[in-house]
């Protein structure tokens, strides 16, 4: 949770100070979630997450260096400086993005899940989406196939109560988002999503229960966002007394706070961890500070294939699958 926080306080000031450019949103607050789930994760599951995910990103193991490039527009970034921010990505952690469509992630997540279904492969699918996304047609279709076909997915939906500048109650009928998954009859419970051992404990539970073929189940996150949506929002929704009140749970403190009445931070421990967080921050600058922008020449390639696919045969590959049942 630290790593991420610190990274992310470098990117705003990053920002501020137009090494980076675009769109940029931050998931200060919201760090118990991405921290609590992802560490119940096998290396050959996959993630999926939003346009809010260098923590999530980071945590699966993509190098801090090559997230910050990529938000450099450097050719050293995670994806050649091609997706910034909102569009991180890594194939070696299994890291499939980072997107900038609200529930565009969930139809992505359902393919890896069938996928794995199909070959017969014991793996979790963690699909993580903010709460917008339920508005969303996508949400449905996809929860609906995934409790249909019994798919390995593990929904992270990270309620922290805002959509852009609307609260969850000024655009949906129904408030309780555990309940509409339970409408498909997918398992379902909400979480405090302030406390990470909880989100942990919770995500383990479901986790095992989807990887032993019990079908997708849901995870409502119960969290908020300490920050702005984005770099351009002026807050106007929401009240300070309203983030100041839940400043109160920050999920490192929380965390922090159990650990020192159990006995198991002392004050050296703590500084330890702050310095070895600081020097991954101060690392992952300099590795984006030396980067460099793709060649003009390059800005063609990886746009299609450059395989040359003119001879390949696909009767087989075309040939229709049996879907699972
Ligand atoms: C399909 C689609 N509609 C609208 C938008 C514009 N938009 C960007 S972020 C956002 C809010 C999403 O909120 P939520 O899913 O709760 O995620 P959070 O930002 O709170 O993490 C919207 C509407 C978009 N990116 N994609
Ligand atoms: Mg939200």
């Amino acid at each position: 949770m630290l790593r991420v926080r610190r990274f992310e306080e470098k990117c705003v000031e990053l920002y501020s100070a137009a090494k980076i450019r675009g769109f940029m949103h931050v998931y200060i607050g919201e760090e118990a979630v991405a921290a609590g789930v992802l560490a119940t994760l096998e290396p050959e599951d996959a993630v999926v997450a939003t346009y809010r995910e260098h923590g999530h990103a980071l945590l699966r193991g993509v190098p801090a260096g090559a997230i910050l490039a990529e938000m450099y527009g450097f050719e050293q970034g995670c994806c050649r400086g091609r997706g910034g921010s909102m569009h991180l990505f890594d194939a070696a952690t299994r890291f499939f993005g980072g997107n900038a469509i609200v529930a565009g992630g969930l139809p992505l997540a359902i393919g890896l899940a069938l996928a794995d279904k199909m070959a017969g492969r014991s793996r979790v699918t963690a699909c993580f989406f903010g709460e917008g996304a339920v508005a969303e047609g996508a949400f449905h279709e996809s929860l609906n196939l995934a409790a249909l076909w019994r798919l390995p997915v593990l929904f992270c939906c990270e309620n922290n109560l805002y959509a852009m500048g609307t609260a969850l109650a000024r655009s949906e009928s129904q408030t309780d988002i555990a309940l509409k998954a339970a409408a498909y009859e997918i398992p379902a419970w909400p979480v405090d999503g302030m406390d990470v051992l909880a989100v942990e404990e919770a995500a383990r539970r479901a986790g095992a229960a989807v990887r032993g073929g019990a079908g997708p189940h849901f995870l409502e996150l119960r969290t908020y966002r300490f920050r702005a949506h984005s770099m351009y929002d002026p807050e106007r929704y929401r009240e300070k007394a309203e983030v100041a009140q839940w400043l109160e749970r920050d999920p490192i403190d929380l965390l922090r706070a159990t650990l020192e009445a159990a006995g198991d931070l002392p004050e050296p421990t703590w500084a330890e961890v702050q310095a070895s967080v600081d020097a991954e921050v101060q690392a992952a600058v300099a590795f984006a500070e030396a980067g460099t922008l793709e060649p003009v020449e390059e800005l063609t390639r990886h746009v299609y294939t450059d395989r040359d696919d003119t001879d390949r045969d696909d009767t087989e590959r075309n040939r229709p699958k049996r879907m699972p049942t």
